[in-house]
């Protein structure tokens, strides 16, 4: 293997460029990677210590047991295909195709993600591939389709230099995306006129260095946002000639907008008027206002409708198509882009194809040599969809690969009922144990980041190859080589020729032709000379370094039948389950800056553990006086679903009336401290994103029975 190698920070959708090279002691340094356009250079605590988590716990061997009681035994291989291919065969007969679900996430890379849409979609005729995508990005793919006909990010990062007003809404950039942080607060200290808005009901990292900080009561934003066009119309701040000539649906939105006056947006906001006016001052005074959003808009039960109404304010100002501006989606995980370019949602065909368009499954179904009608016009189950169906018995054989959703799904206790009823479930993952590994029959050894070469997409559209620089474990390999074996068992020898990882980008490129999100000259090869590229960025010149574009949208035409943007209006719903007498505290929950996730690597890296060494609650001075709590006592929450304890934190960073817990404890790490013990399933309708931001609890102290 060679001496350093040039990849991907494997954890968040910042995806920071990393030089890794071997050391005398037989381990890896890491370094940030200068060159890479993306972070020039930077790392987060999470990406410098990333190999301290690639050799313990591993999951070596393929693992089988009859049932969830019994011990599991060591099987080889062919043993494992062989299970897996009688279980296919079996369902499909008895059951029927839509019996077999797979649910995967945003940190497969986008070859693994594609064969895994050629095998369920393509093959086999199931629409049922799902990911956690689906409590993630999948509102960010809702919205955009909705305003610009298509999903994809118009920004970049050089946006963060250039903007002078940053309007960072429901994300906490500074512990979740720290180094677009960096860089934007670099920015900021450099030009002293440029402003940083935050909306956040917490006075998070992020919230404490902005010039203004809206803490808006959780789930107003409709509210806030519809509010800040009302005085944008009354002060006459808009791009007429924008509206006119590049835009749709306007009348629309001029309707909705008399209805949030400022008196009745603050008073639901809970903010002064003071700062609403402030804000939409900032916003009007601005040449080019950039927004940043993530999980505190997505992750809603009207999370489509809240980006619509974000994206539409950038409409109406005519704040799109330049330099330092436009609606900015921070992608979670390291591949949530490459997943929805390869089509990895349930409703998604790869290059940006949907399910429920004819001609887009005729197009795939042609590539694939598949016969006409093969691709299910229906969208397949999405994750929730496939907890009801287990629930209900339809569901033969679940497949799991790179999640841990018996951590990260909502309503976890349901979950965990409908996991221990499934007949077969198939786990594949890097790591044993995980809390899903206890809910599997057959455990499959994933070769992981390092141990594989394949590609990932980042917030701003660019594509970093990730090189293989060390041997995987025991018998592990590529998730993506696991899918094409089990195809070419089930006879589709020809859909799954593949000698390399490269072959399988080289196939996925082509099928992005045309598309917004062309790859075509994107290569393996390519990106190992040349280093990472943005999309889109075509083999159709000879001058393929033309062809890389720094935002989408330049010429202002829009990828709808017009080819002008849609104002998307909504009225807003609030809270999916508002708090009541019974239950009086709105819950949120979230990230802290080391870890990641349920800890399946962070829990495993001293460093971070010592920075947060336990789970917490966050309560106000005035809600602890009146529960007459102190730091450090425990607290019990319940909701209507569950129940969690966590050692209390008083902090004035939240408002009064909601709290606030990490998302990282599953059972594995600490005793009864999930937050998904007590949030629920109800979605968003257009995204089917689930509420993980706010549910109705009531709090207990301990010393209360
Ligand atoms: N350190 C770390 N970084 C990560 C991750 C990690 O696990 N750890 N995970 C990655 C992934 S997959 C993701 S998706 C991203 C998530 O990145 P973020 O979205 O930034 O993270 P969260 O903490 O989930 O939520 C963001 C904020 O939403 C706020 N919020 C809650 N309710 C509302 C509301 O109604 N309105 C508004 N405006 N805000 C609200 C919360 O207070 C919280 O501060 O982070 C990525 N980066
Ligand atoms: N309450 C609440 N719940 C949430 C959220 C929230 O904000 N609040 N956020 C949601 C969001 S945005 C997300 S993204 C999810 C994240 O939730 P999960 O996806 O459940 O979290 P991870 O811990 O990242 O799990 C990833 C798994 O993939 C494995 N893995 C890593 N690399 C590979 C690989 O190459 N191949 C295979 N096969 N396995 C691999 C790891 O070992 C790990 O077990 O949580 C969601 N749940
Ligand atoms: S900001 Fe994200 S991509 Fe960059 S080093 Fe940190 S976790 Fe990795
Ligand atoms: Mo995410």
């Amino acid at each position: 293997m060679p001496d350093s190698t040039k990849t991907l920070c494997p954890y968040c959708g910042v995806g920071c460029g990393l030089d890794v090279s071997p050391t005398v002691k037989q381990s890896w340094k890491v370094t940030g990677d200068r060159v890479h356009p993306s972070s020039l250079g930077m790392v987060c605590v999470k990406g410098a210590t990333v190999v301290e988590s690639l050799e313990k716990d591993r999951l070596r061997y393929p693992q089988f047991r009859e049932n969830l009681s019994a011990p599991f035994k060591q099987i080889s291989w062919e043993e494992a295909l062989t299970k897996i291919v009688e279980r296919i065969q079996t369902v499909i007969a008895t059951q029927g195709v839509d019996g077999i679900c797979m649910y995967g996430s945003g940190q497969l890379q986008t070859e693994d993600y594609y064969i895994a849409q050629k095998l369920l979609k393509g093959c086999l005729g199931t629409n049922n591939f799902d990911t956690n995508s689906r409590l993630c990005m999948s509102s960010a793919v809702s919205a955009y389709g909705q305003n610009f006909g298509s999903d994809g990010p118009p920004c970049c990062y050089e946006d963060l230099d250039l903007t002078d007003c940053a309007f960072l809404i429901g994300t906490n950039t500074a512990e979740c995306h720290p180094i677009i942080f960096n860089r934007l607060q670099k920015h900021l200290k450099r030009d002293p006129k440029a402003k940083l808005i935050v909306v956040d009901p917490r006075r998070t990292k992020t919230a404490e260095v902005a010039d203004l900080h809206l803490a808006i009561t959780p789930g107003t934003d409709i509210d806030l946002l519809n509010g800040l066009a009302h005085l944008l119309l009354r002060w006459g701040k808009l791009d007429q000639d924008f509206i006119e000539k590049h835009t749709q649906n306007f009348a629309d939105y001029k309707n909705v907008i008399p209805y949030y006056s400022p008196e009745i947006v603050t008073a639901k906001c809970g903010i002064s008027l003071e700062d609403l006016e402030t804000a939409a001052r900032y916003w009007a005074e601005s040449e080019q206002v950039l927004s940043l959003w993530s999980m505190g808009l997505n992750q809603s039960s009207e999370g489509t409708a809240k980006i619509c109404s974000l994206i539409n304010l950038h409409l109406m100002t005519g704040q799109i198509g330049k330099s330092g501006m436009g609606p900015f989606s921070l992608t979670g995980q390291p591949n949530a882009m490459g997943g929805r370019e390869a089509g990895g949602l349930s409703n998604l065909l790869p290059g940006y194809r949907q399910i429920v368009n004819p001609q887009h499954r005729a197009e795939i179904e042609q590539a694939w040599g598949m016969p006409s009608g093969r691709i299910n016009p229906l969208p397949g189950r999405d994750a929730w969809g496939m907890i009801t169906g287990l629930e209900a018995g339809d569901v033969g054989l679940f497949w799991i690969a790179a999640t841990n959703p018996a951590v990260s799904l909502p309503d976890l206790e349901r979950v965990k009922k409908a996991l221990a009823k499934s007949p077969f479930t198939v786990y594949q993952d890097a790591y044993y144990p995980t809390e899903t590994s206890a809910f599997a029959h057959l455990l499959l050894p994933a070769a992981q980041w390092s141990e594989k070469t394949g590609t990932m997409t980042n917030s701003e559209r660019r594509v970093t190859l990730c090189s293989q620089f060390r041997e995987p474990p025991g018998e592990a390999i590529a998730d993506w080589q696991i899918f094409a074996e089990v195809g070419r068992r089930l006879g589709f020898r020809h859909q799954f020729p593949f000698k390399n990882s490269a072959e399988v980008y080289q196939e996925f490129v082509e099928l992005t032709r045309d598309r917004t999100c062309e790859m075509t000259g994107i290569s393996h090869e390519r990106l190992l000379k040349e280093g990472p590229l943005q999309w889109p960025c075509s083999d159709n010149s000879n001058d393929l370094e033309n062809h890389s574009a720094k935002r989408l949208y330049t010429d202002l035409k829009f990828p709808t039948p017009d080819g002008r943007a849609k104002f998307v209006p909504f009225h807003t719903k609030g809270l999916a389950e508002p708090p009541d007498r019974d239950y009086p505290f709105v819950l949120t929950t979230g990230r802290l800056y080391g870890h990641w996730h349920t800890q399946t690597r962070t829990g495993r890296i001293e460093k971070i553990v010592k920075m947060h060494p336990q789970p917490f609650i966050e309560i106000h001075p005035k809600d602890a006086d009146f529960l007459q709590i102190v730091d450090g006592d425990n607290l019990e929450v319940r909701s209507r679903r569950g129940r969690a304890s966590f050692p209390v934190k008083i902090t004035t960073a939240i408002k009064p009336g909601t709290v606030f817990v990490p998302m990282h404890w599953g059972s594995l790490w600490a005793d009864q401290t999930e937050a998904n013990a007590l949030t629920h399933a109800i979605a968003c309708p257009i995204s089917l994103e689930p509420e993980l931001k706010a549910c109705a609890v009531k709090l207990i102290p301990h010393c209360f029975p």
